[in-house]
């Protein structure tokens, strides 16, 4: 073909606008990477500045929670807009929308939902490569080295320098003080003699303390992103429940050694977080709360590996069918286990003293649900308005039956409910949200913190047998007061004034009077060994 042919023109034009059109889109493309990797970059960059401190290095978790697109599957794109911009109840989170544009929100929105780059791992070698074993308890004096009521002793977590006080429950002098891991949370457990104490950080540390001889014993971090531990009655085993991984960590207590890690997800392999793990003493076993599906594990725990503890459960295997078939359940399993579907996700839940129901609620519900664990269903739906803190909750016997009352964190109000039929049966007007409850047995009152809004130095005292709040102080004005518990004779309570220059305050629990003040770095929960170990009706468990 001639180059001067009118055909060979047309060809070259031809060629030429095909070779523009693709450089363009080329061009086109590289300019909305580039665009899309400095929208990641700032992204990244707003992370660091904003985020990072509560939320962790690369997304992690740390005094905030993990946030990978597998950890938020239960909230909304717009929702999660709304929780920066508005802050989230009940947590530390505070309200960015001061402070970040609608755009920059956005940004950061996509950016909690993008995938991780590589999947957070923490493998049982992981977490053995944690391990750290500060002494042989067997080699330290089994006898208490300072002279104290052993039972009548209280650990005080202090989370501003990170720190825990050893407390003479008697004298209300402390006995030492030590640093912890850093952002402990919820309450330490003992094991049953009361001579160690485990705490759970946020970050997945679980720490063993020898109370007896004031030392940090071991030492292992069981998750990235973790919530809470509890021990079993016979003291053998902690149970770990974590957001990152989803995941449950068995250890023996000698030595925080690993026994056993279970993946926390549904019959159909949905994975989920764990809401929280417990121990229940009745049943010799620990529950499993799980967060993302909906479901609840039981794991017996005694004797594990023993046939008699699962004789009881051959009925239930029988019937689930599945994995569950008798056949398949393995007799010499160690920690098998038992799974509980429910009606609506947990989020927050409390076990009657018995440990035969479980009343549990999920943050989004107005109703909570009762769960008989024996006969695995729903046996009744309380109405309860607001968001009641379950957690939180307790029980004493009122003209003749048990009832249950709960502080609730959205609404100024206790909710008291007869454990009989489930009813409600008073609303007790509070002067805002409250976060902890507290009594003893041996008390007739009840302490409510109002621990938001702006009478969060008030603490309500409410008389059990009448349900009327008798008083209400502010021992520390402008500075938040919160949590109480109960020496073990019940007769004196400790209050935290929850603040970097705060205090312990100790009050007669009769007469209500203020006894003594003890300096602490923000206290937030203390806990006496008597009432942890024998699960005292007014305390947490
Ligand atoms: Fe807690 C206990 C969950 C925020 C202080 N908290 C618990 C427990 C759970 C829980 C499941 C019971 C575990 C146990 O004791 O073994 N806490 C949650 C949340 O889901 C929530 C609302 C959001 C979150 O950040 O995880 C939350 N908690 C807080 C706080 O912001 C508090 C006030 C300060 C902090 O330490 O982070 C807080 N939580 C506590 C305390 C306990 C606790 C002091 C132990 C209470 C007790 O007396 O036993």
């Amino acid at each position: 073909m001639s180059k001067n042919s009118p055909f060979y023109s047309a060809l070259i034009a031809a060629a030429t606008l095909l070779l523009s059109q693709a450089a363009m889109a080329h061009v086109e493309k590289s300019v909305e990477q580039d665009a899309k990797q400095k929208d990641k970059q700032s992204a990244e960059q707003l992370y660091q500045q904003h985020c990072q401190s509560c939320h962790g290095v690369d997304r992690m978790g740390s005094m905030g929670p993990a946030l990978f697109p597998e950890n938020l599957s239960r909230l909304r794109k717009n929702k999660a807009s709304g929780v920066i911009s508005k802050g989230r109840i009940a947590t530390q989170m505070p309200a960015f929308e001061k402070t970040l544009s609608k755009d920059n929100i956005d940004k950061l929105v996509d950016y909690i939902y993008t995938p991780a780059e590589t999947v957070p791992q923490w493998t049982l070698a992981d977490i053995n490569a944690t391990h750290i074993q500060h002494f042989d308890q067997n080699k330290l004096p089994n006898t208490p080295q300072f002279d104290a009521d052993l039972m009548n002793l209280f650990i005080v977590v202090e989370l501003a320098d990170h720190s825990a006080t050893l407390l003479n429950g008697d004298t209300f002098e402390p006995i030492t003080r030590f640093k912890t891991r850093f952002a402990l949370h919820g309450g330490p457990k003992y094991s049953p003699d009361g001579r160690f104490v485990y705490f759970a950080s946020r970050d997945g540390w679980i720490s063993k303390y020898d109370i007896y001889n004031m030392k940090t014993v071991a030492e292992i971090r069981a998750g990235i992103n973790t919530r809470n531990l509890a021990v079993s009655s016979d003291g053998k085993y902690a149970i770990v429940g974590n957001y990152l991984p989803h995941n449950i960590v068995i250890l023996e207590t000698e030595t925080l050694t690993p026994i056993k890690v279970v993946a926390t997800s549904d019959k159909d392999g949905k994975t989920s977080r764990v809401s929280a793990v417990y121990n229940a003493p009745p049943r010799t076993s620990f529950i499993v709360a799980l967060k993302d599906v909906k479901e609840v594990w039981e794991i017996p725990y005694s004797d594990a590996g023993g046939v008699d503890v699962y004789k009881g459960w051959a009925h239930d295997y029988r019937k689930d069918g599945g994995e569950g078939k008798l056949e398949n359940w393995k007799k010499d399993e160690q920690f098998p286990i038992r799974r509980i579907t429910t009606e609506d996700y947990l989020d927050d839940f409390f076990f009657d003293p018995d440990y035969i129901n479980l009343i549990g609620a999920s943050r989004d519900s107005q109703n909570g649900q009762v769960i008989n664990l024996d006969a695995k269903k729903k046996v009744a739906t309380i109405e309860m308005a607001g968001m009641p803190h379950l957690g939180s909750g307790i029980t004493w016997d009122y003209q003749g039956r048990q009832v249950f009352a709960s502080p609730n964190i959205k609404d100024g109000r206790v909710t008291v409910i007869d454990m009989d039929n489930w009813q409600v049966i008073k609303e007790i007007k509070t002067e805002g949200p409250g976060f902890f409850m507290r009594s003893h047995s041996k008390s007739p009152y009840a302490w409510v913190d109002v621990f938001f809004g702006p009478n969060k130095e008030k603490v309500h005292i409410i008389k059990k047998n009448t349900l009327e709040i008798v008083k209400t102080i502010a021992p520390a004005p402008g500075k938040t007061a919160a949590h109480v518990e109960f020496t073990k004779d019940g007769k004196y309570v400790l209050l935290s004034i929850w603040d970097n220059d705060g205090a312990v305050i100790v009050y007669d629990a009769n007469t209500l009077e203020e006894i003594k003040r003890l300096p602490m770095k923000k206290p937030s929960g203390k806990y006496n060994v008597y009432n942890k170990t024998h699960y005292e009706r007014g305390t947490s468990h």
